[in-house]
């Protein structure tokens, strides 16, 4: 069988639009898609990401069928499936004969380093499109960024709004006056306000062979299969979205920080997953929630802090992924050695926020970005993980995860490894913050009001253990002026029993305090 163009489309391109299926002729064209095992354990991927992304690439292999359009599916128990992109698309390449192959570039830099090699693999032109589902070129961002020092998201979208008309008055400034409404955006959730129930998705034929397969061939892999409550289409991700929009964005911006035992979602919008994989389309999204605001449903701290996330925060990180690697991943600003405690894979600790982000990350490959931010980010940070198994942690349990929105994040904005590309400080805090904006305080073994021994919270001494820790790195940053002023102040036995503290509990949690070079 010959073909004229084969079109690879990989398991986060699925979206009829993607640049890979623009002027498609169903007559002389196929479709390559393929379930590849180097895909599915490059990290130990959460069972339900897993079978995520093979539903919705057997759902979106199928509607294209009924649209008429030929797709080869390889699936991943296939007799002969290689288990790689690379050499599936050489197996497709003999059985169709292509005059060339078509593919759109991948969200990932070892998936796009390895497409070089295609063309040579193959024997035939492999042309490399843009990816046009997102709102920034790399080359637009790479303009912006030009020689700027500081990379501020701040700044960017306030480009990206007036590029967009979003949120703009009539004479082109921002809606309210303001361009960020985030002093609104930091309340704490009072007992009585009640989140929404989240939509559940049954799962059909499809879906269920998918979850036997994975649990087959995933069962040792982190994280709870069932139940498996996610959309696989996009009329599924369209229906959440919707839930989202009636039921939760009114409240999104109020509480956008808060966090509640045993409420994983509160009024956050679990649609990243769909964006991600391409079964929500970014600027519709916005366009829809400016229109709830337009229409008097939602006030505009929700509206404006819910499009700041899609229009400026998901173009930034992927801009500066873009801009920064392969050299990015390397860097290690804090050299940050310690290795990444067991519990992370487990959830078991007596450190009760932990325990429940971690838990409620089993359970639904979902965590909201405070809990990420705040509480594993936070504690990986004070901690001194080394950023590469951080990171591979992140990519691997989370259902939206994928590097170019994984890896600033990560190593950028929660563990600073950048040096300061993403965040002009680090986000190290104590207890304080975690008690301030959740329950988790109450619950816990440790208390957030003491500051030393063996029941004070260990985020309180290891905030200053990293403080002194990372002092010749970072007593320069103005922005840390503050609490290093605080800790010049503290005589030399507080100082030592700091020290003593967290090098005690990290003796606990890491195995031994991996030395890390004091300052
Ligand atoms: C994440 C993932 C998984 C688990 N499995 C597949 C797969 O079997 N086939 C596929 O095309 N894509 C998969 N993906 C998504 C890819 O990892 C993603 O397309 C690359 O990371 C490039 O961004
Ligand atoms: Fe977390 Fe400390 Fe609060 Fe316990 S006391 S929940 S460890 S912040």
């Amino acid at each position: 069988m010959t073909c004229e163009t084969l079109r690879f489309v990989l398991g986060d391109q699925l979206s009829p639009n993607v640049s890979s299926l623009a002027d498609l002729d169903a007559a002389s064209d196929v479709v390559l898609m393929v379930e590849v095992a180097d895909e599915t354990t490059y990290v130990r991927h959460h069972k339900k990401k897993i079978a995520f992304i093979l539903s919705a690439m057997r759902h979106f292999a199928a509607r294209l069928g009924e649209d008429g359009v030929t797709v080869d599916y390889v699936r991943l128990e296939d007799q002969g499936n290689t288990g790689s992109f690379r050499e599936e698309l050489a197996r497709a390449v003999r059985r169709h004969r292509p005059r060339r192959v078509l593919v759109t570039e991948p969200g990932e830099y070892r998936v796009r380093a390895d497409m070089d090699s295609w063309r040579d693999l193959v024997g035939v032109t492999v042309e490399i499109r843009e990816d046009d589902r997102f709102l920034c070129s790399r080359a637009e961002f790479a303009r912006w960024a030009g020689d700027r020092r500081q990379l501020r998201m701040e700044h960017f979208y306030r480009v990206m709004r007036r590029r967009y008309g979003v949120l703009l008055d009539s004479s082109g400034e921002p809606e309210g006056g303001k361009w960020n409404l985030d002093a609104d955006n930091r309340k704490a959730l009072p007992a009585l306000v009640r989140p929404p129930a989240q939509p559940q998705f049954d799962s059909d034929c499809e879906t269920r062979e998918v979850l036997d397969l994975v649990d087959r061939r995933f069962g040792g892999h982190f994280g709870d299969l069932l139940p498996f409550d996610f959309a696989v289409t996009e009329e599924g991700a369209e229906l959440a979205f919707d839930h989202f929009l009636q039921c939760a964005l009114p409240q999104f911006g109020d509480y956008q920080d808060a966090m509640r035992q045993g409420e994983p979602v509160l009024f956050h919008s679990l649609i990243a997953l769909y964006l991600n994989v391409g079964l929500l389309d970014p600027l519709a999204v916005i366009r829809r929630v400016e229109a709830a605001y337009r229409a008097g449903d939602v006030p505009l701290n929700a509206a404006e802090g819910y499009i700041r996330q899609v229009l400026g925060w998901r173009e930034y990180v992927r801009g500066v992924y873009w801009l920064k690697m392969p050299d990015y991943a390397e860097t290690n600003a804090l050299n940050a050695q310690r290795p990444l405690p067991d519990f992370y894979w487990t959830g078991e600790t007596r450190l009760n926020c932990l325990a429940d982000v971690i838990g409620q990350t089993k359970h639904l490959a979902y965590a909201h970005h405070i809990q990420r931010l705040m509480v594993t980010g936070n504690f990986a940070l004070l901690l001194g993980v080394a950023p590469k198994e951080v990171c591979e942690w992140y990519l691997a349990v989370y259902a939206d995860a994928f590097e170019w929105v994984e890896l600033p994040n990560t190593h950028g904005m929660a563990l600073h490894a950048d040096g300061g590309v993403m965040a002009s400080k680090p986000y190290a805090s104590s207890g304080a913050y975690i008690d301030r904006m959740s329950d988790y305080c109450s619950n816990c073994t440790y208390d957030v009001r003491k500051k030393a021994g063996p029941k004070a919270c260990p985020f309180n001494y290891l905030y200053w253990n990293f403080l002194i820790e990372n002092r010749a790195r970072l007593e320069g940053n103005p922005r840390l002026a503050m609490p290093y002023r605080t800790l010049a102040r503290m005589p030399e036995a507080r100082l030592a029993e700091i020290r003593r503290d967290a090098r005690a509990f990290m003796d606990q949690v890491t195995g031994a305090a991996a030395p890390v070079d004091a300052a």
